[in-house]
């Protein structure tokens, strides 16, 4: 079944997140083949996961710490988002990687953490421009898939990888549908059966364009996922 998701990023209040997924909930009440997954901030997943609870949309967290607890200030365990109802976690995501240091071996402490919680991650993957621009797209997302899944065998259904070119990413201006299957094609070889998700600048404009390729097996929406009833068209887009 495809995936998509949104990503809110550092948006949203509590009250904020009750307003939209009251609206949401009725947008989708429909949709059947399509799994949804909304990822609010952590202060709004505490609301959503009881707004959640008895629907078909699952709960996802932005970031997490892959210690079991203890003295890391201002960190989240993943047993207190397990407890919230949360079961898929976004694990390297570009900003993560760029805006505040993540490295792939931490990346790859948070993977092993999800899994062993029985958690399922998303691991973001990408290149920047530059890379983009010296052809070394496959070198470097070949490297973070190497980095972030080391010592991990046999992932088939336990992960998903999102793949997010940075220059795509809050910019307006996308991959084209055919930068995303072929890079798709290349991790999918690499990995197996996986499912790759697509993100950057998705809208309900372009949502089927991807979907439309063979190896788009789902969207992590960031922009477009902050108003119910754009991220309501891309979902639909996608039965
Ligand atoms: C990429 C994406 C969501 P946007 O970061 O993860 O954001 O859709 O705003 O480009």
């Amino acid at each position: 079944m495809k995936l998509i998701a949104g990503n809110w990023k550092m948006n949203k209040t509590p009250s904020q997140t009750r307003e939209y997924i009251t609206k949401f909930l009725e947008l989708v009440r429909d949709v059947k083949n399509t799994e949804i997954l909304l990822c609010p901030p952590f202060t709004s997943l505490c609301v959503a996961g009881e707004m959640l609870k008895d629907s078909h949309i699952k709960l996802g967290a932005q970031n997490c710490h892959y210690e079991e607890k203890g003295a890391f200030t201002g960190e989240i365990s993943l047993s207190m988002l397990k407890e919230l109802g949360v079961s898929y976690v976004i694990v390297g995501h570009s900003e993560r990687r760029w805006l505040f240091g993540e490295t792939d071996e931490m990346i790859n402490k948070k993977v092993i953490a999800c899994l062993e919680k029985g958690l399922r991650p998303i691991l973001c993957v990408g290149e920047k421009i530059e890379d983009r621009n010296a052809g070394m797209t496959l070198k470097v997302v070949e490297s973070q898939l190497k980095l972030g899944l080391s010592g991990l065998e046999d992932l088939a259904g336990k992960i998903d990888i999102a793949y997010e070119p940075i220059w795509a990413i809050g910019t307006g201006t996308p991959a084209t549908p055919e930068d995303a299957q072929f890079v798709h094609r290349f991790i999918k070889e690499f990995l197996g059966d996986v499912r790759v998700l697509y993100g950057g600048s998705v809208s309900p404009k372009n949502a089927k364009d991807f979907l439309s390729m063979p190896d788009v097996d789902g969207l992590l929406v960031g922009t477009a996922s902050l108003d119910p009833e754009s991220f309501a068209q891309i979902v639909k887009a996608s039965e």
